[in-house]
């Protein structure tokens, strides 16, 4: 498959590489890295990034503007469906390629190199270029880096196998860059988004089963100084709680005039639940979006019933173990 890849992307003198809208570190690393990868190893090639960007990860590189584009070779990473996609147009290409870590939605690419066992999309950028006559240098290994890290939560997740450590350790070792650097711009953020932490930690709520979440309106963004994206990127933080399953930030988007969510989970599966509400993502980390804060609440009682069917599963086995012995 790799090969495979390496054959299209040779084959082509205009690559655009998207990912999904709402970008995050794995998708802009992904996308960024395997750019620079391209452009390093064929300097002839016009190769695009292309995406909504973000000034938060603003270190990882510029993303490219979409123009004119015809017989190129578009190649997707970080995204499983086609509707998350973002970009202006399929027009104008040629040949698709889906380099993604998501469980699968649907086959909307040609070739579909898709691996739900790894951390991150850059994993398997990270694979690609080890694998195919594709270069790659310190700059880009360390925005890979970056994407894994995040992605996974600092090697948080059971999506880290050794293959993981292994071809971290492969990209340290060659390419030595300084894990400092990448922390230093990974994990560095502003007071006011601390703030806005401690007012989400303060007034999260919870229900009956233990799904907490917090409501963040349009106002207390304002008050904050921040953006619509800064409550849901603060949700991983919320993880490791006692009391708390699943939780959810619930954030007024006035400008796009929707309501995003973002759910994590300690346990149980809810990604099925995040597509039932214009959503989806991985069984314990997904998104959906909403008309209103009733239609979230509508979310919110659907974990909250999740949550408690799984806490009748735990106890039902503990009772059966506890009977075999
Ligand atoms: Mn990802």
């Amino acid at each position: 498959m790799y090969k495979l890849i390496y054959k299209e992307i040779k084959k082509y003198d205009t690559i655009v590489i998207a990912r999904h809208i709402g970008v995050d570190p794995d998708a802009m690393a992904s996308q960024i890295a395997l750019r620079d990868a391209i452009k390093l190893s064929f300097p002839g090639k016009r190769v695009l990034a292309v995406g909504t960007g973000s000034a938060k990860f603003k270190y990882m590189g510029t993303l490219d503007k979409f123009e004119n584009i015809s017989d190129a070779l578009l190649i997707i990473t970080d995204t499983p469906d086609k509707k998350r996609v973002d970009i202006p147009t399929f027009d104008g290409f040629s040949a698709m390629i889906k380099i993604d870590h998501h469980p699968f939605v649907e086959k909307f690419c040609d070739i579909e190199l898709i691996d739900n066992n790894v951390c991150s999309a850059c994993e398997i950028i990270m694979n690609l270029l080890k694998n195919t006559r594709l270069e790659c240098n310190s700059n880009i290994a360390k925005t890979l880096f970056a994407g894994l890290v995040s992605d996974s939560n600092r090697f948080l997740f059971d999506s880290c196998t050794p293959k993981t450590f292994e071809i971290v350790a492969y990209y340290l070792e060659k390419y030595k860059f300084k894990l400092s650097d990448v922390y230093e711009t990974l994990y560095l953020r502003p007071l006011k988004e601390v703030r806005l932490e401690g007012y989400m930690a303060t007034n999260m709520e919870l229900t009956k089963h233990g799904v907490a979440y917090i409501k963040v309106t349009d106002e207390i963004i304002n008050k904050f100084n921040v953006d619509s994206a800064s409550s849901g990127n603060l949700v991983n933080n919320f993880n490791h709680i006692e009391e708390i399953l699943v939780w959810v930030t619930i954030t007024e988007d006035v400008k796009n005039e929707i309501i995003r969510i973002s759910i994590r989970s300690r346990g149980p599966v809810i990604n099925d639940i995040a597509e039932k509400f214009n959503g989806g993502g991985h069984s314990t980390a997904s998104g959906a979006k909403v008309e209103s804060f009733d239609v979230a609440m509508e979310l919110v009682d659907a974990l909250d019933k999740r949550v408690e069917e799984y806490l009748k599963k735990i106890k039902k086995e503990k009772v059966e173990k506890l009977e075999e012995e």
